[in-house]
């Protein structure tokens, strides 16, 4: 598909660069990552350029080789940060503060100045290595709640650039944000690009309201109109929900060789009447404690029949420097094995817990394989699982258990919406789910596939690069 825009160059800025290190051979390898498959279909009509960081410390830039795209190669510039700087910027306050705060304060956010002090000089060092390399009149999509601040210092050094922001996570409501110390610098910051996308029209409305009441602007439906020296400037706000490469995750789950991988899963489980299954990084904002307490209620009260039912929780290691990280790890694995220990038998285990990387086709492989997907979030900006469990059942059968506090159940309203800080409400929709009749869980599916495959990723980077040419 085209855009209006094709003829712009286009910079794409992230924390992270889609490359990492070989260990082995020393040389840069491409690393698949959300973001770039996400933006793969835009990518694809255009020379583009990626700004960010390695994933390697660093205290200066590095030659990176271009990765192959079919525009002819995506060009990749590399930001240097040091230890120092990804424990303050990164670790600290981007994960540390503004994630839980951003994630309604789940876990209490920790605020320290000189972490914020450095979270700024990062977002500067980016501003800087942008105004230096990006083509005249670029389009500059800026990505996510690490570099809030870059779109104003950009705009002081390159009003030409035509610079979008957009936030993967949610924007809290003014009661929760209102406690960032530093709320009126990220208001501001975020003010300085020419649109702000947010996942829901819930988070897009708290910014408004936020500007409303820190920044002293009267935004006027969706525009915000911002004084410059050089005249006033209009800042488009809105929601773009974003969704997956739906069609791949179907391709692939209908090749024969993965079909015959999920048959052999459920076989190696003991062949289950009910395969209950839940995939997340391993955070705190997933809710895979409540979950896991949920369907151990369920197995305990024989609800379940915990010798025909198998719960597979793939739990993928995340932020592990960042201590709420160890501390919902160790949570997690108590229950697990709290659960087994007093459920299981010998050669029966309940619970299958999997703290691994899976390769994607063993991710679809297992997408596959479930009955049931739980995905239980206490807080989520959108969750891309949901919509790849739902790409990935191509026999249109299966049934989703979706929390209402992700931007997905907004789309996905035919799966089964539960509270998850209501156990016996998620207990309760866990067992419909299972126990549903198949006329229903087609039904369900058939409209939960036409949401996931009309709304997929290509269609969130149209519209929002359209929308910033426009
Ligand atoms: C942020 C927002 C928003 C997981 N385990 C493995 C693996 N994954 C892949 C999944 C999925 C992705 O990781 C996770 O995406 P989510 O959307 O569920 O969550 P976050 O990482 O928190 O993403 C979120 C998203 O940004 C996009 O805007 O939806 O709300 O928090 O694609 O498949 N992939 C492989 N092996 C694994 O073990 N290969």
């Amino acid at each position: 598909m085209s855009t209006d825009s094709d003829h712009l160059p286009l910079v794409v800025v992230a924390n992270r660069l889609p490359v990492e290190l070989d260990e082995e051979t020393g040389d840069w390898r491409a690393a698949p990552g959300g973001l770039v498959t996400a933006m793969e279909s835009v990518l694809r009509d255009r020379k583009a350029l990626w700004i960010g960081w390695t994933g390697e410390f660093s205290d200066e830039s590095r030659d990176i080789p271009e990765l192959p795209s079919s525009a002819g190669g995506l060009e990749l510039d590399e930001v240097p940060l040091s230890r120092a700087e990804i424990e303050k910027y990164y670790e600290g306050c981007s994960n540390g503060a503004i994630w839980p705060l951003y994630h309604d304060a789940i876990v209490p956010p920790v605020y320290h100045r000189t972490q914020f002090e450095c979270y700024r000089r990062v977002n500067e060092k980016f501003a800087r290595r942008i105004a230096e390399v990006a083509p005249e009149g670029a389009q500059v999509w800026v990505h996510d709640y690490q570099l809030q601040l870059l779109p104003k210092m950009l705009r002081l050094l390159r009003p030409d650039l035509r610079i979008g922001f957009f936030l993967h996570i949610p924007f809290p409501p003014v009661e929760v944000f209102s406690q960032l110390p530093w709320r009126r610098q990220v208001l501001e910051g975020l003010l300085g690009a020419d649109l702000v996308g947010f996942q829901t029209k819930e988070a897009a409305l708290n910014f408004l309201r936020l500007v409303r009441r820190f920044v002293a602007l009267r935004p006027g439906g969706d525009r915000v109109v911002v004084d410059e020296l050089s005249g006033p400037r209009t800042v488009r706000v809105d929601a773009f929900p974003i969704g997956i490469r739906a069609k791949d995750f179907a391709d692939l789950a209908s090749d024969p060789v993965v079909q015959e991988r999920a048959a052999q899963i459920r076989e190696d489980l003991g062949s289950p009447d009910v395969l209950l299954l839940g995939i997340d990084r391993l955070d705190y904002t997933k809710g895979i404690d409540v979950r896991i307490r949920a369907v151990t209620e369920l197995l305990q009260d024989n609800e379940l029949d915990p010798e025909k039912t198998v719960f597979v929780q793939v739990a993928t290691p995340s932020r592990e420097n960042v201590e709420e990280y160890q501390r919902i790890r160790n949570d997690v694995e108590l229950l697990v094995s709290r659960a087994n220990g007093d459920l299981g038998g010998i050669g029966t285990t309940p619970i299958q817990y999997l703290h691994q990387t899976m390769s994607r086709t063993e991710l679809v492989a297992m997408y596959c394989s479930a009955d049931v997907m739980l995905v239980t979030p206490l807080r989520d900006g959108m969750n891309l699982v949901a919509k790849e469990y739902v790409a990935c059942r191509v026999h249109e059968d299966g049934a989703l258990v979706l929390s209402e506090f992700t931007g997905a159940a907004n789309q996905l309203s035919d799966s089964w919406l539960v509270n998850p800080f209501d156990i016996d409400g998620m207990k309760r929709s866990i067992t419909d789910a299972a126990h549903a009749d198949p006329e229903e869980l087609h039904r369900r599916m058939l409209a939960l596939r036409h949401s996931v495959f009309e709304d997929d990723v290509e269609r969130w980077a149209t519209d929002f690069l359209n929308q910033l040419q426009s």
